[in-house]
């Protein structure tokens, strides 16, 4: 397999209804959509997931552009590519720059995978089975109760709710008691530290099935504080970039489980390693969501075809977030559930 060409898209798109998590509230979603080509014209999709401003992590869309452009671009064209897993490889001497790395890195696996003919979950040794679909509510009280009642009645499997030191517990224990078949999150994005500790300890009783990242990124001792102190599960999202923050966790005893975000983690090799070291110690995973368009998601459900993966991902249907999505057919949520595609690769046309 040999590139001969990389080119980089930008879509930008309002969201339906401006997203707000304690952090920054998104309105509108600017993302890098990556095509690799062959000689003989076929071509691979990927999609970059940092966002416009450094929010949620330090990459941005213009670093990223920078980046694959005139960094990564250069590695890779015109190399003999025997498998995609080389790509993370090649890559290896540049530093960080994981959302960068994952955008080319799975627009090559995509490519590989249509080269074989083959579904991209295949490729990576899922199975065809129902993926699970989660749901994300924003922490807003006015709309919280009306939001949980949808999501219900339409059949997600699971409700994550973004939730800080501020959030009215009384009012979400009681909206969790109100569906006991429902399966909820709680996502805090790092809100809590040291002086709300206690806040989070009375999080506990409200029943929730896990707690997604109480602390900042580098709070490895609080986490183990937390996961000792607690019986809700404690589940890392921004601590984990890399497989070594896996590691670290596991031997700090920092946390039950991860999210796993691909395109944050520097793509497949390093995703799918993350994958089998959790297997092996037993670290319970599930797919995260950034507000992404079909691309992503549509990798993102190849990797919850992977056996181990049980636990509904943030898998919205197409038409949450956005009016219309970039790929076809879009993304369906269904009862709860998306089916996987036979078609090769992504199995989802890209309309750029
Ligand atoms: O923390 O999981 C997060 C969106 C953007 C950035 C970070 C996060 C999120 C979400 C949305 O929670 C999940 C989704 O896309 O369905
Ligand atoms: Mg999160």
């Amino acid at each position: 397999l040999t590139l001969t060409a990389i080119d980089i898209y930008e879509v930008r798109k309002p969201l339906k209804q401006p997203f707000k998590t304690s952090l920054q509230t998104v309105e509108e979603r600017e993302s890098l959509i990556i095509k690799v080509s062959d000689a003989e014209g076929s071509s691979g999709y990927g999609e970059c997931v940092a966002f416009t401003t450094p929010w949620y992590t330090e990459e941005t869309v213009v670093s990223c552009r920078f980046v694959i452009q005139e960094v990564l671009m250069p590695l890779l064209l015109h190399q003999n590519l025997k498998h995609p897993g080389q790509v993370n490889r090649i890559f290896q001497q540049v530093k960080g720059n994981r959302m960068a790395k994952a955008a080319v890195e799975m627009a090559v696996w995509d490519l590989f995978a249509k080269k074989k003919g083959v579904p991209l979950w295949k490729l990576v040794g899922g199975e065809q089975k129902p993926i699970p679909a989660g749901i994300v509510v924003a922490a807003d009280p006015e709309n919280i109760e009306r939001q949980v009642a949808k999501a219900t009645a339409a059949g997600y499997k699971r409700i994550k709710i973004k939730i800080s030191p501020l959030s009215d517990l009384d009012l979400l224990s009681g909206i969790i008691r109100k569906y006991p078949e429902q399966l909820f999150f709680a996502d805090a994005n790092g809100t809590f530290a040291e002086e709300t500790f206690e806040q989070l300890l009375e999080l506990d009783q409200a029943g929730f099935a896990l707690i997604e990242q109480p602390f900042g990124e580098e709070q490895w001792q609080l986490h183990a504080k937390a996961k000792k102190s607690m019986k809700t599960a404690i589940c890392l999202d921004e601590s984990i970039r890399s497989f070594e923050d896996v590691q670290r966790m596991i031997e700090e005893q920092a946390g039950d489980m991860i999210v796993l975000k691909m395109g944050r983690l520097g793509g497949w090799s390093e995703t799918l390693k993350i994958a089998r070291l959790c297997n092996n110690h037993s670290i319970g995973m599930w797919v995260g969501g950034m507000i992404e368009f079909g691309v992503s998601k549509a990798h993102n459900l190849a990797l919850a075809s992977l056996p181990e993966i049980i636990l509904p991902g943030d898998f919205s249907d197409s038409h949450h977030f956005w009016e219309e999505d970039i790929v076809f057919p879009e993304i369906r949520v269904d009862n709860g559930e998306v089916m996987l595609s036979e078609e090769n690769g992504i199995g989802y046309e890209v309309k750029i």
